[in-house]
């Protein structure tokens, strides 16, 4: 059992939390769907009849899921989804907001996997006849477009980079290949030797600047850089929760450090102790090296990223400039 601020919580909220710690569950969509389900259990299980205690409880552990991991904006954007609702609706009681929590996540879940559905159409729509694909780590939203796409019979192969040191190429590789692609798996450091036999990059995100900045899994920015420079086309694939409402007021997105251990095992850590090993997971890619932002909203400019955080957020132009 744990205690946080005074607060039980349901030991499946926290195998929730751990999973995605140890990426256990990972992908910006697939956290964020699980944060919402989280929120949903904790409100199932609570036991007390006091709607105030209720409120806290849920702050609580609003915050733990939260803070489960630093970058992708999807997390905290799923658990504010939820949280402002049960905020606005005013409950009169613990089981009315019970069900606004249980109902909120249910929804903001089905939305998520929606929206993947009318990425992969509008993505499709990018992709041309015969085109060869390059694509880094493992994203469901990049995925989905280039499965839509092979399946209206317009991809030739995707190249897929292994992604080290979690190796989430794999993952890609597998499912591109179980839906009848030809993949071929690719080392990280060979980006710029095959760059010159591809037609589009398609990534996903794990957060989106106001500024149209795409940060993803470390490697990306190399492989906008390398497509920018063979006159390659980048594509991002991202649903709309995983743009950053903080960015707007200029907050820099935290880059999430893992353990050396991903890199190198403890052995060798021992071994070499003079040597210090450091492990990032995202890097920045600037909007200059992306050409198209695809959401479910539609198909954007990376420097139209403001405007997807207006509209979500109901901001008007003179809030935008009076937070800057
Ligand atoms: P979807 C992943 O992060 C990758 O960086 C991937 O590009 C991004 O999330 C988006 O994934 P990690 O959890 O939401 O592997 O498109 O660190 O699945």
């Amino acid at each position: 059992m744990q205690v946080r601020n005074g607060v039980e919580l349901p030991e499946d909220v926290i195998r929730i939390r751990e999973d995605i710690r140890n990426m256990v569950i990972r992908g910006a969509g697939r956290i964020a769907r699980a944060g919402a389900k989280a929120l949903a259990i904790a409100a199932r299980e609570y036991r007390g009849k006091d709607l105030n205690d209720f409120l806290k409880y849920m702050e609580v552990v609003a915050e733990y899921v939260r803070s489960a991991r630093p970058t992708a904006v999807s997390l905290p954007n799923a658990v504010s989804y939820v949280i402002s609702r049960l905020k606005r609706s005013n409950p009169s009681s613990v089981e009315e907001a019970r069900e606004v929590v249980v109902k909120a996540a249910e929804e903001f879940i089905e939305y998520s996997k929606n929206a993947i559905r009318v990425i992969a159409e509008l993505g499709a729509k990018r992709i041309e006849n015969g085109d060869v694909i390059m694509t880094h780590c493992h994203s469901t939203a990049a995925v989905s477009v280039i499965i839509e796409a092979y399946n209206q019979g317009k991809i030739r192969k995707v190249y897929v980079k292994e992604t080290r040191p979690k190796m989430q190429g794999l993952i890609t590789a597998k499912s591109l290949a179980d839906a009848g692609l030809d993949v071929i798996l690719i080392p990280d450091s060979s980006v710029r030797y095959f760059m010159k036999m591809v037609n589009k990059v398609v990534v996903g995100a794990d957060t989106i600047a106001a500024n149209g900045a795409v940060i993803n899994k470390i490697g990306t920015s190399l492989v906008a850089l390398a497509a920018k420079e063979a006159r390659v086309r980048t594509y991002v694939a991202a649903e709309t929760y995983k743009f950053s409402p903080r960015t707007v007021i200029g907050e820099l997105v935290p880059i999430e450090v893992r353990d050396p251990r991903e890199i190198v095992s403890e052995e060798w850590i021992r071994e070499n102790p003079r040597v210090k090993v450091y492990n990032p997971v995202f890097d920045v890619t600037p909007p200059e090296y992306i050409d198209a932002i695809i959401t479910e909203k539609g198909i954007i400019p990376p420097q139209a990223a403001i405007l997807i955080l207006m509209e979500e957020y109901g901001l008007s132009i003179s809030d935008v400039l009076s937070r800057s």
